[in-house]
């Protein structure tokens, strides 16, 4: 007994990560289920819709930035484990001791010095440190907010970061040796920081803005009604978020700004200027796709998933909402015919003759070649679901009983074998 108390306390005093153990303490906060939802990666889920708006606005990031030979001049990060430090999540990006967004009651702690990131902007400096000019970071974030169709305390970001020289940053301007990043002894003004000259600053948010509203036209079409909203972020200066009209509201889509200058200084990169920007993944895919609510994101349910199946990621895909009531799934086995061909979508077809619309998906489980007789047999999932009400264990059985009735190549099932 004394020894199954004292693992329970060592157990207690550290808790287990994606694999790294972590000590706990005061601060610890972080909950089961949000425990439960690390390493999920729904963002490089093959087909998930987080992924698609990923390949999408890296595609087009790709396409709008390369260098002499057509290659793409952006890094892109998207594995990098949420797991950081406090300093990287906050100090590295100038966030204040006091400021609310450090509070236990906003974020989920692992300990004291130990945070899951509240924005992928915590990468940031760590990669200016290592000599990138132009990248991708995206991933999930966590934060203690509301449940509710738009808000979900695990969401995903991508974020990016451009560096410039001043000769990249006056490439097209004549007399650009006259012109200068820096300005000595300036003074911030709502337009740039003190240390900036107005001219740098100037072609950099028109790049940003460019930038940015370029991706909203590409992902929502040309027609896509925006406006951009000054902000206020400790990392940059000046700072704006991009708003888009949909579904009769405005949707704030992301926030990006002028980088401050104390940033790049402390990476190492202090003789270039910088934009960054950090936009969340559901937001877009809900707008692009229709989907109504956040939660349908984790959705393990295969009537959401593969509505999203698709190679291309520029598919057009409007969501059809799936009914509320539970799926009932039913197995079915059976040897293949010898002597006739067999096509598995004769099957679905009798499925679909028998169960109607109640049939959601039905999906080929497994295949299995009996080793002698070198038979093949399927084994078929049959997934219903009713669209007003939950089905019954009855009816289930009568589709079932009616199924294996009619299927003449189940005449020899598995299970009388
Ligand atoms: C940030 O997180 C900043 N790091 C963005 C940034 C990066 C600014 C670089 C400047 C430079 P914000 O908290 O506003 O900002 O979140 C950015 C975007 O994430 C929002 O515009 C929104 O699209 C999305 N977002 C924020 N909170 C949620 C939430 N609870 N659920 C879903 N999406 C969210
Ligand atoms: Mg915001």
């Amino acid at each position: 007994r004394a020894f199954s108390i004292a693992t329970q306390t060592v157990k207690n005093n550290e808790i287990t990560l994606l694999d790294h153990k972590f000590p706990r303490d005061n601060w610890t906060n972080i909950s089961e289920n949000i425990i439960s939802k690390l390493g999920r990666n729904l963002h490089i889920s093959p087909y998930h819709p987080l992924s698609h708006i990923r390949q999408r606005i890296v595609n087009y990031i790709y396409m709008q930035f390369h260098n002499r030979i057509g290659n793409p001049i952006f890094s892109v990060f998207d594995n990098i484990s949420p797991i950081v430090t406090v300093a990287q999540n906050f100090d590295s990006l100038l966030v204040p001791e006091n400021h609310p967004s450090r509070k236990k009651s906003d974020c989920y702690y692992i300990n004291q010095n130990t945070i899951l990131r509240a924005h992928t902007t915590a990468h940031q400096s760590e990669l200016i440190s290592m000599g990138l000019n132009n990248f991708l970071i995206v991933g999930d974030v966590y934060r203690k907010d509301e449940i509710d169709s738009t808000h979900y305390p695990v969401f995903h970001q991508a974020d990016a970061v451009r560096l410039c020289t001043a000769e990249e940053v006056f490439q097209n301007v004549d007399n650009s040796n006259e012109l200068k990043l820096f300005e000595h002894r300036g003074m911030e003004t709502d337009e740039k920081q003190g240390c900036h000259a107005l001219e740098s600053v100037k072609i950099m948010e028109h790049e940003l803005k460019n930038t940015l509203v370029g991706l909203a036209q590409t992902l929502f079409g040309s027609e896509i009604q925006y406006r951009w909203v000054q902000q206020y972020f400790p990392f940059t200066h000046p700072s704006w978020e991009l708003e888009v009209y949909y579904n009769d509201q405005w949707i704030e889509i992301l926030g990006c700004g002028i980088m401050r200058q104390e940033i790049l200084q402390k990476s190492g990169a202090g003789e270039r200027i910088g934009w960054a920007f950090g936009l969340g993944l559901e937001r877009l895919a809900m707008c692009l796709y229709d989907i109504p609510n956040i939660r349908l994101f984790w959705s393990n349910d295969t009537g959401f998933l593969n509505q999203f199946k698709v190679k291309d990621p520029n598919a057009a895909i409007k969501y059809k909402p799936i009914s509320v009531y539970p799926q009932c799934k039913n197995d079915i086995s059976f040897w293949l015919p010898e002597n006739k061909s067999y096509s598995s979508n004769d099957f679905y077809d009798l499925v679909r003759d028998i169960g109607e619309d109640r049939v959601e998906q039905v999906l080929l489980k497994d295949e299995y070649t009996h080793p002698e007789t070198k038979k093949i047999s399927h084994c078929y999932t049959i997934v219903y679901r009713h669209m007003e009400r939950t089905l019954s264990k009855r009816e289930l059985e009568k589709y079932s009983r009616a199924l294996e009735n009619a299927n003449a190549f189940s005449k020899e099932r598995i299970s009388e074998i």
